[in-house]
């Protein structure tokens, strides 16, 4: 079975400077790029929201970032206002090698819905189409890197396993946010869905 690496959300946004900042979220980027020449399939992820987007915090009146608010979906997170559609921080980090991608799949368009994952929006119904593209083409085994461990990374590796493509998280190339110890959580979420952390 053919092998695909999956680089999420490398966005300017989620690195030092960005409104979502990731720490270290920069100090992946060379790494990404070198392991990129080990994999026929690349796909690169965009979290790519509208202006007004229903997960930023000043969407909703009283509220701040990092708080939680009940969405229909289930609990989520109110984030700042990050990777706006055509934006600075939504672009691609300067120095990741975008010229290896295959497909770009862009995620978090919906504005009542947010996505964490590549593959499913937080509904855990909507499809991004990514299952179709990696099954058409005989992709079996998915390595992910990227930001952030905890949330996109995390939540793309969990539905990659249920979807029935063996996973590998390369953590030496993610960061993460860690909200009260949401990196444990994910890490341990990881291991009971029999995903290789490495
Ligand atoms: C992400 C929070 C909000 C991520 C995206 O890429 O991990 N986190 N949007
Ligand atoms: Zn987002």
């Amino acid at each position: 079975m053919a092998n695909a690496l999956i680089v999420i959300d490398v966005q300017n946004d989620f690195c030092p400077g960005g409104a979502l900042a990731v720490p270290e979220g920069d100090q992946i980027v060379s790494g990404i790029n070198a392991l990129m020449a080990e994999f026929d399939t690349v796909v690169l992820t965009q979290d790519w929201h509208p202006a007004g987007h229903s997960s930023f915090a000043s969407s909703h009146q009283g509220k701040s970032p990092y708080d939680m608010i009940d969405m229909p979906y289930g609990p989520q997170v109110l984030w700042p206002e990050h990777c706006v559609q055509g934006s600075a921080g939504a672009d691609f980090h300067a120095q990741l090698d975008t010229s290896r991608a295959n497909a770009i799949i862009r995620k978090g368009m919906n504005p009542a819905i947010d996505s964490y994952s590549g593959f499913l929006e937080n509904d855990q119904k909507t499809p991004t189409g990514l299952e179709g593209f990696l099954k058409k083409l005989g992709i079996g085994h998915v390595t992910l890197v990227g930001l952030a461990t905890d949330f996109c990374v995390q939540f793309s590796a969990l539905d990659a396993a249920r979807l029935g493509f063996d996973v590998t998280v390369r953590e030496d190339l993610c960061r993460a946010i860690d909200l009260n110890r949401s990196l444990a959580t994910a890490q341990k979420a990881m291991d009971a869905a029999g995903i290789s952390r490495i």
